[in-house]
Formats: C-alpha cells, structure tokens, sequence
C-alpha cells in the first residue's frame, strides 16, 4: 500500500493516514508511541502498535484495530482525520499487525477459517482474544474495557471476535466485514470469480510480507490486460507461476465446497454476543454485502438489543473519510455523511459502552437515504411499511408496475448476442488497476449511458414518475431468461435515470468533483441503486454446478441486497441486464464445463441470450416500496 490518504482503495483508509502520519517526524505527538510484540497462545508474536494521549489523565478505555495493512511504526504528528470524533472523548489506540504481515511472526494465510471445536488452532479470533487479553493486562491505566473497530479487513478481524470474545471486549463496529467469500463481497459474487480483484487482492496482501504490493500491469487499460490474458489458468502459468497461496486456493475451489464453507465464518454467528455497531455502504465496490448479514445472524437470539445497522451512500470505507458529501458526482443535499455518522453515531456508540456516558441508541437501524438526502431511523429492518412490489420488464422496453398482458405480450422477449470475445465493460475504460486506487472507488455511481447502446445490453425504462417512490429494504430480480449455450451469466441493475433538460439542471451547480469516467453533468444522469450478477451453473446447486438446457427459459432469482432511496417526482426507472461485466467478472465460457479455471481459449463462445416478458414468464424486479 502507498501512504496516500485515500488512495489504496478506501479498505485501507485508516492503514493509510496512519502510514502517512508517520511520514513527517512529529514535533508535538498528539499520542506517546509504543511497539510491542504480543505473545499467542502458540508462541508467535504480533506486532502491536500502542497510542496513549499524551494528556492522558484518568484511566481509559482501548480501541482496538487489527490489519493486514501495516501499523504506524513511529509517532503520529496529529490525530487522523478518521479517529477525531473518537479521540476527543479520549482511548487509548492500538493497532495490530495480523500474524504473517509485517514484523509480525507466524503465517498470513488470508483465511477467515475458525475452529473453535478444535482447542489446538488459532486463527483470527483466537489472536483477537489472546491480544485483549494481554492489553488489558499490560497496558499502562487503562479501564478494562476494549473496543474493536475497522474497515474491511480490519473489520473482518473485528467480526471475527464476535465468535469468542473476551470477557473485556465491550463493544465492536464493524464495518465492511466480508462474511463468506464465495458468495458475495471481494471475491465472488454467488460463485462468479471476481476476477480483477481476486488477481489484484491476492498479489496485494501475499507477493510480499513486508509490503502491500500492487500488481505491475504493462498497460494502463486493465481492461484489454486480462482481455488478453485469455483463460484464468494463465494467471498461474504466465504470470503468478503459484505463488500466492490464495490464488491457488481459488482457482483449486470453483464450487462451493467444504473448503468456502469454512471460510463462510457466518454460518457460526447466531446471537449478539458483543454490542456492535455493524456498518455497509450502499455503493460499496468490495464489500456491501457482509454486514447486513453479520446484523442478521446477530439478531437471530439478541435479548438485550445491541446489534445495530447504519447504512449510507458511500463506496468502500468512505464514512471513514473527511467529509463524504457526495458520492462521484452525486451532491448529498449539503450533508457530510461522513463526518455525520462519526459525530452522531460511531463516537456516541462507543461513548456508551466504554465510557458509560449518554444513551444506548433507541433504533435497530439508520440510514442515510439517498434521494431524499436525509437521515433516517427504523425500530426495525426491513421496516414493517415496505411492501414487496413488483415491477415487469416488458418485451417492448418499458417497465411498469402492470404484470405483462397476453394482448401485449405478441413479442415475448428481447434478445441479444453474448460475446466473450467482446464483454462489456464494468465501467469506462481505460480501466485503471483497483490498486492503487483512483476511480475504482466510485465504478458503483458512474452514469450507465456509457453502456446505453452495446447490442449486448437491454435496457428497460418506466415513464417520469408523478409522484417520489421511496425503496426501503430488500431488492431482488426475478428473471426469466434463456441462452443458446449451456452456461451463461445475467447481471441485472436497477437505475434511478435523472430528467433531462437542454439546460444545466439544478444539481450541475454544486455536483462532486468530477471523475474522468463521468459525463460531466447530472443531466439525464443513469445512477444504479443496485447492482448483481448470477451465474447459470450454480442456479440449482452451489455445490455441484449444473449446464443449463440451451434454449430453455428458466428463472434466475437474483438477490440484489438492502437499499433506501428516494426515486424523485420526474426521474425514470430503468433496469439493465446484460450477460458479461469485464474485468471485475471472468468471463463466464457459455459452453458448460466442470471448472471455468480449466476451461481453454476454444471453450469461450458466443451465445444468444433471451430476457422473457410475458403472463407465465413474467421477468420482474421485486421492490420494497413503502406506501
Ligand atoms: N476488501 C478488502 C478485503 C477484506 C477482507 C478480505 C479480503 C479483502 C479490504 O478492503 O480490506
């Protein structure tokens, strides 16, 4: 990772002020600096970075951060941007390097696998526990009550702890913390590879122990390196030649099976056991999956209530930035998400629990609702007033919340031509790399007109609204589609279209600072609310893919996760679905074969793909309106 603020994907934003901090020699350190090796229970040490505020008058509560990113090695000259709102209320930090990263001793194996039948293991919450255990034991004056917190990887360590946690630990959040990698979140999406971020991730975190290593790319386009990478199995043969260990376990498990169900650490949460304040963001390039999941296995036995949800519009990590007052160039109505959420939630939260000051929050969930642009809180989630709606593709292009009719439905599909050779882009090329970073942030808000006329996407659009359409909970799609191969992949994305105008609209004046890959105004402006993918082999097993039967309509249910948004009076629905979205998807071959990290160059085929609307295959997304 490079020390930029915000550069190395918002994942290690944190890591990143931290390592940035330590660049300049600190005159007046806001913290007195310490590094200590902790002993495991097996021996191996772990490189452990204490901050203690240098007017430090009363005992104090620890928070506790875990990483894979690398800690500050000397003192901080000032307090990170992203701690502020904590830091006033006064903890002692600590940041430690997970084993095998770093100075830290032992093996990184990039595994969230947990054992805790088995007393001889360690793993990440083992560590967790070992590492509490000493702090509180060690620490200069501290209160005997710890915190966890982190993004992504620090927030998968965080989560980790939830399965055996300490009796000193009081109080975690989580926030972006993948739960099973092979369905969804970094590395797959229901079993479709991401490929662009499995390569970059696995080289980031396991080419170099010393290091976060981005990979060298000859070319700026990503887009047209793996276009000409071909197969996956030449990621092994011409380039990482086995060397990452993760990779390897990858490309060695395309199904879901034993090996990705222990990965799936969810699958052990069934109870609050920690009071945690679990956080996602709704345009979450990595991870925006895994903590509504964690808030759900949670609350499946929660007696005292202490499992939040807080959701807002922002891609990986963003509430941990300055000021998250748009999202790419969507303004946030004057809002600083950001900081928002740090003054009012996470540091009263932890206020709570650790120095037992103001009020346990009344809600289950917040949120900041896009649209609309204002907070909002839920005694429950999904709240009770949002109806599942329906709403149909129809075989003309329209979209509608009318079922298809048997008069309308002469045409009973739309169809397009898929072709490996020539996959859609995930957004505009040149596609730079993920890492180190830049506009991979932002990819889940860039307009959609750059894909508007491929032949190989359908769009489907609803007339103005006359009135705002509020989406409060689940989305899902429920397509039925067919392909004339034997193996094939849709994505769906349901789109908020803003009205057009020949004239600069309202929101062009105070629009966020524009990326290179956006249309320069909000005009007409295709902003996804959600996004999936599926891939056909696994629509009936995850353990044992199936070919589908070519030419054959059949139902893909596709799952696309919690939203809150406000479609406003005058904007269009759209959804699109297409069958390729390159590179941050492989390319799914469309010729069935039994693991696409074998398939060869001759396997990728083109195929005729057809999205169905009519009464008895009535292609819809499923919405969650609130009345
Ligand atoms: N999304 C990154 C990650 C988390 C956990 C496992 C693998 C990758 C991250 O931002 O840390």
């Amino acid at each position: 990772m490079r020390p930029s603020a915000y550069g190395v994907a918002a994942l290690i934003i944190a890591s990143a002020v931290d390592a940035q901090q330590t660049a300049t020699p600190a005159p007046a350190p806001a913290f007195t600096f310490e590094e200590v090796m902790i002993p495991m229970r097996d021996g191996v040490h772990l490189q452990t970075t204490i901050l203690t505020p240098v007017d430090q008058k009363v005992a104090l509560p620890i928070l506790f951060r875990r990483t894979p990113y690398g800690v500050p090695d000397a003192p901080l000259s000032r307090v990170p941007t992203s701690w502020k709102e904590l830091a006033r209320d006064g903890y002692i930090f600590v940041i430690q390097n997970l084993r095998g990263r770093f100075k830290s001793e032992g093996v990184f194996k990039l595994s969230s696998q947990v054992n805790l039948a088995d007393p001889a293991s360690t793993n990440e919450t083992t560590d967790a526990y070992d590492s509490i255990d000493w702090l509180v034991k060690h620490v200069r004056n501290n209160n005997g009550k710890v915190g966890m917190y982190g993004v992504s990887y620090d927030g998968l360590t965080t989560a980790l702890a939830l399965l055996k946690p300490h009796p000193a630990l009081k109080a975690m959040s989580e926030q972006a913390a993948p739960v099973d990698q092979w369905m969804n979140d970094d590395m797959h999406r229901y079993g479709a590879l991401r490929e662009s971020y499995g390569v970059e991730y696995s080289v980031l975190e396991q080419a170099d122990k010393n290091k976060n290593t981005n990979f060298e790319f000859d070319k700026y386009d990503t887009y047209s390196w793996y276009l000409g990478l071909g197969p996956l199995s030449n990621v092994n043969a011409n380039y990482l030649h086995g060397s990452i260990p993760f990779w390897n376990d990858l490309v060695a498990h395309p199904d879901y099976d034993s090996f990705w169900r222990k990965e799936g650490w969810i699958n052990q949460l069934h109870a609050s056991t920690v009071p945690n304040l679990n956080v996602a963001g709704f345009w979450d390039q990595e991870d925006p999956w895994g903590p509504w999941q964690i808030f759900r296995h949670a609350a499946e036995h929660d007696p005292d209530n202490t499992n939040f949800m807080v959701a807002g519009p922002w891609y990986h990590g963003e509430w941990q930035s300055p000021k998250g007052d748009s999202i790419g160039l969507i303004p946030l109505g004057g809002h600083e998400t950001a900081r928002e959420f740090r003054e009012m939630i996470e540091a009263p939260f932890f206020r709570y629990y650790l120095h037992g000051q103001g009020s346990k929050p009344t809600w289950r969930a917040t949120t900041f609702q896009s649209g609309a642009n204002r907070w909002r809180t839920y005694p429950s989630w999904p709240p009770g007033e949002s109806k599942p709606t329906n709403l149909y593709l129809h075989a003309d292009g329209t979209l509608s919340f009318n079922a298809p009719t048997p008069a309308k439905s002469a045409r009973e599909y739309r169809e397009y031509f898929s072709d490996p050779a020539n996959p859609v882009p995930y957004r505009q090329r040149p596609i730079s790399p993920t890492y180190p970073g830049g506009d991979w942030r932002t990819w889940e808000v860039a307009d959609q007109r750059f894909v508007d006329n491929r032949p190989d996407v359908l769009s489907f659009v609803s007339v103005a609204l006359d009135h705002d359409l509020t989406i409060t909970g689940e989305v899902a799609a429920d397509i039925f589609a067919s392909t004339s191969g034997t193996d094939a992949d849709f994505v769906v994305k349901l789109i908020d279209v803003y009205p057009e105008s020949a004239q600069p609209n309202a929101w062009d004046a105070d629009a966020g600072p524009a990326a290179g890959v956006y249309a320069r105004s909000l005009n007409g402006y295709e902003l996804p609310i959600a996004m999936e993918i599926r891939r056909g082999r696994y629509n009936s097993s995850y353990e044992h893919p199936h070919p589908l039967p070519a030419n054959t309509p059949v139902e893909w249910k596709i799952p696309l996760r919690d939203h809150d948004h406000v479609f406003l009076k005058g904007h269009r629905l759209m959804v699109q679905v297409q069958s390729t979205w390159f590179p941050v998807i492989d390319r799914n071959p469309q010729r069935f074969v039994p693991s696409i990290y074998q398939a060869t160059a001759a396997d990728y085929v083109g195929a005729t793909q057809r999205v169905y609307s009519s009464p008895s295959r009535p292609s819809h997304l499923v919405l969650p309106v609130v009345p």
